[in-house]
């Protein structure tokens, strides 16, 4: 199908890495107009992948310029016209996607089996989607002649960098908008690949432009008083710093932000269907997933059985070389990351809950944490409240179903549940209750561009994805 093709990549080779890039503003490659650089290292080994241009306040300005008057012709082209350019960036994307899946495993540190298998064929589902939608805005039931809102100031995380560029540039760019985005710090470099597939596209000059940088040049885009919509991805606590910043503007804003999901699991559910789900809901992408099922909650009878299904699996994940197609636990994206992640485990030991990994030799360089699993957690443990953002799973019990919402909601976050069960009329009854933007039954972490995606409460507010994910993009 269009939405799956993926030739398999293996080889480092099938990706050429410049020693050093630029920021991408009106259609050219240029330095910051300070000068700054700063390096991008592979997660999985520590080498310096290259050397990236850091945009400051001043950098911010000249490409928000260019996507100001880049907003003129492109929001006045006929969506048709619009919409040939997004499939032409979407084939490109699927041409190139054994180098750019190779890219992002490299930049990222996550497995090729998801860069290549997930990562990249959503990429290009999305821009198909958005392309799609381009020419029959009229028809989306927003009322007749939406508006685009003008230039689109867009803010990434680090975790799925070019899903995350894809979730917001696509549907700004069906709508008429233009826009200027950041990708983190740490993974710059499939941000400035599609800056070339932009150019390849033959894209008009300043429609799309790219700021690697660091969380100032994010303040300056977000502060910018001619950027008309903020789109953010990442951490609570800078969303709500945005949200002060925006608070004062006409700014329209969409947040999406950290969680704490809850993977339910009844005692008359397939255990080893469940096993899996539990496994890719908290170790896809070392667990660095804002929906990641990271609280299992497992019905009282079958704790035992489940715990013992669970640890045999973990026992043969396979952790190491991110660009070997057999390893299933990749690198933790930074040292920072890696800390957080060690302070939080070390925590719920403290507290006394109990720690459980399988036997694995982590690599000697390199950021790596071994698949961990905490049990005996009471809700008040830390590893039960905080986002952790890594490959570790907190085990807690319920017995009834109202016990299992109760549980599951107590969480200041809203964005993902999963309930595994054989009984239809639970799901439903529970999915209504479940106060998470998302709620998975027997899957998780399935993903599809027609589907709203977005959280509840400190998760976040406003939907990508699907036909809600236009609406952040126009007034109408
Ligand atoms: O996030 P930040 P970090 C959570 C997760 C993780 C924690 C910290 O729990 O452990 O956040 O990660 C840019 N104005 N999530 O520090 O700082 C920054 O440059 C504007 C959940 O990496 O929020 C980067 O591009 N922008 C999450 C982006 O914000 C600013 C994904 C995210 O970085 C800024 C990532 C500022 N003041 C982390 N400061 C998810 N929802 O999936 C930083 N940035």
């Amino acid at each position: 199908s269009l939405f799956e093709y993926a030739p398999a990549p293996e080889s480092r080779s099938v990706v050429d890495i410049a020693p050093s890039y630029g920021l991408f503003i009106d259609g050219e490659f240029t330095e910051a107009a300070d000068g700054k650089v700063f390096k991008t290292v592979s997660p999985s080994s520590e080498e310096v992948l290259s050397e990236v241009a850091r945009a400051g306040a001043e950098d911010v300005d000249r490409a928000v310029r260019a996507a100001r008057k880049a907003f003129e012709k492109w929001s006045a082209l006929p969506g048709s016209e619009r919409a040939k350019y997004l499939f032409r960036i979407a084939r490109i994307i699927q041409e190139r996607s054994r180098e750019l899946a190779v890219l992002e495993t490299l930049d990222n540190g996550k497995p090729i089996r998801e860069t290549r298998d997930a990562d990249l064929p959503l990429v290009a589902a999305h821009f198909f989607y958005y392309a799609g939608w381009a020419d029959k805005l009229d028809h989306a039931g927003f009322g007749a002649d939406p508006r685009p809102l003008g230039v689109a100031g867009q803010v990434i995380p680090w975790n799925f960098p070019l899903l995350m560029l894809a979730w917001k540039i696509a549907p700004a760019l069906a709508t008429g908008n233009t826009v200027v985005l950041k990708p983190a710090e740490t993974t710059p470099l499939s941000a400035l690949f599609f800056a070339d597939i932009c150019r390849q596209a033959g894209l008009p000059k300043g429609v799309v432009n790219i700021l690697p940088g660091y969380g100032d040049a994010g303040a300056a885009l977000v502060a910018h008083p001619d950027v008309n919509k903020v789109a953010f991805t990442g951490s609570t606590a800078v969303g709500k710093e945005i949200a002060k910043t925006v608070a004062g503007t006409r700014k329209k804003l969409t947040l999406e932000l950290g969680g704490k999901g809850a993977n339910i699991v009844f005692d008359d559910a397939p255990i080893d269907q469940a096993v899996e789900g539990i496994v890719s809901g908290i170790f896809f992408n070392q667990g660095q997933v804002c929906c990641a099922g990271s609280r299992l909650l497992v019905q009282e009878s079958i704790h035992d059985e489940l715990l013992d299904s669970l640890k045999r699996r973990l026992s043969t994940l396979r952790l190491g070389d991110p660009l070997d197609k057999n390893t299933d636990i990749g690198a933790i994206n930074s040292a920072e990351q890696l800390a957080r992640i060690t302070t939080l485990v070390e925590r719920g030991e403290a507290e006394g809950a109990e720690r459980w990994s399988p036997e694995c030799e982590l690599p000697t360089s390199g950021f790596w944490f071994a698949p961990t699993l905490f049990t005996n957690v009471t809700q008040a443990h830390t590893v039960a409240r905080d986002e952790i953002f890594g490959p570790v799973l907190s085990v807690l019990t319920f017995r009834t179903p109202d016990e299992a919402v109760a549980k599951a909601n107590n969480t200041p976050y809203g964005l993902s549940a999963g309930i595994w069960t054989e009984k239809g009329s639970r799901i439903l009854a529970m999915a209504s209750k479940l106060r998470a933007g998302v709620v998975w039954s027997n899957t998780f972490n399935k993903f599809d561009p027609t589907s709203p995606f977005g959280g509840y409460k400190e998760s976040g507010f406003g939907r990508e994805g699907g036909r809600h994910g236009l609406e952040a993009y126009l007034d109408v």
